[in-house]
């Protein structure tokens, strides 16, 4: 059984895009990631309030909310085997604070300040994956298109 790739969605956060942009993109490349899709958008309040949903009650969530639709931010869709995970381990701890004690190679350890302003945002698992491609990017498919089945011809 080949491990199959996956995709997950990151985003360059308000205090990462554009100035970090390239070092970011770098580092992804370097992680061994396709970049699927790319887009410069600013959320809609709205459409934040939904992507945090789980968030809602929060006491932070009036805040994150306000200041991730405050700005352009950069949204993209990654894949490879372990997206998820993978990417996660690249931006680090949400705290940017505790990322530079433990992972300080990672992302936010580098580019955060203090949470909210964590430089990077990456989907928690699989599912939260499909919801958050499918609400910033319709038109692209949540998960990696199926090999092409070689169909050997009967002699
Ligand atoms: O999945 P993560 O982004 O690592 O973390 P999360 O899903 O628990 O929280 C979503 C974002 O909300 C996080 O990237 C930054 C912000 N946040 C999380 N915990 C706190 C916070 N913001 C503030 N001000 N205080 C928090 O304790």
């Amino acid at each position: 059984q080949v491990d199959r790739p996956e995709r997950t969605l990151g985003l360059i956060k308000p205090d990462g895009y554009p100035v970090h942009k390239e070092d970011i993109f770098a580092r992804i490349k370097t992680a061994g990631f396709e970049v699927v899709c790319e887009k410069e958008f600013t959320f809609d309040r709205k459409v934040a309030e939904t992507f945090y949903q789980e968030h809602k009650e929060r006491p932070f969530y009036e805040e994150l909310v306000t200041w991730m639709s405050s700005a352009p931010i950069s949204a993209f869709v990654l894949e490879k085997v372990g997206a998820v995970r993978a990417w996660r381990d690249l931006m680090g701890p949400t705290n940017p604070q505790k990322a530079r004690e433990e992972a300080p190679d990672s992302l936010r350890a580098l580019f955060g300040s203090e949470a909210p302003r964590n430089a990077v945002h990456g989907s928690d698992s699989q599912q939260s994956a499909q919801r958050e491609i499918t609400l910033l990017f319709p038109d692209v498919s949540p998960v990696p298109p199926k090999p092409t089945q070689i169909v050997e011809e009967e002699a």
